[in-house]
């Protein structure tokens, strides 16, 4: 099974440990194939490697190759928020993992509201991770 997993970048890196955490623990079940979401190599800057052309078009590929799409929604991106519109016109199985230990954020309408996400709000990395143990074992 490939897994498309989304985590703010420009919108801002400040989760970016436990995206690597949760990418780690996805790997161990399933092919994630956004791996570089918890990368120490990119920050806001991100990738130099790539321009945003040739990312734009090689996630917007990944997504529709995926089988399932997980995101940590956190901390607010239009990038992560753009893939989710997009996954759902796509029809892909979506979860989404919102950290409701961050008292200043609050989760948009747009995916709080929307039937067609699981969204899951959790305290510890150990609940989301059986979340997602939970999502994937749903046989997608
Ligand atoms: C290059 C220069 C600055 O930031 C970059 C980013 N490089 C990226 N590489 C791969 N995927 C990206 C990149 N930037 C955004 N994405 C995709 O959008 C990822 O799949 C994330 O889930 C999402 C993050 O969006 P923003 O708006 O927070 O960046």
């Amino acid at each position: 099974m490939k897994v498309y997993f989304a985590g703010s970048i420009r919108g801002g890196r400040e989760d970016r440990q436990k995206y690597l955490d949760l990418i780690e623990f996805i790997s161990t079940k399933a092919e994630v194939l956004t791996e570089h979401v918890g990368s120490h190599s990119i920050d806001k800057n991100g990738e130099a490697a790539l321009d945003d052309i040739a990312i734009y078009e090689r996630d917007m590929e990944w997504l529709e190759e995926a089988d399932a799409v997980i995101a940590e929604v956190t901390t607010p991106s239009l990038g992560v928020g753009y893939e989710l519109g997009v996954a759902e016109k796509l029809n892909k199985p979506t979860l989404c993992l919102f950290n409701e230990g961050k008292k200043d954020q609050t989760l948009s309408a747009m995916l709080a509201g929307n039937s067609n996400f699981l969204n899951y709000h959790y305290q510890s990395l150990s609940q989301a991770k059986q979340k997602i143990t939970d999502f994937l074992n749903l046989g997608l």
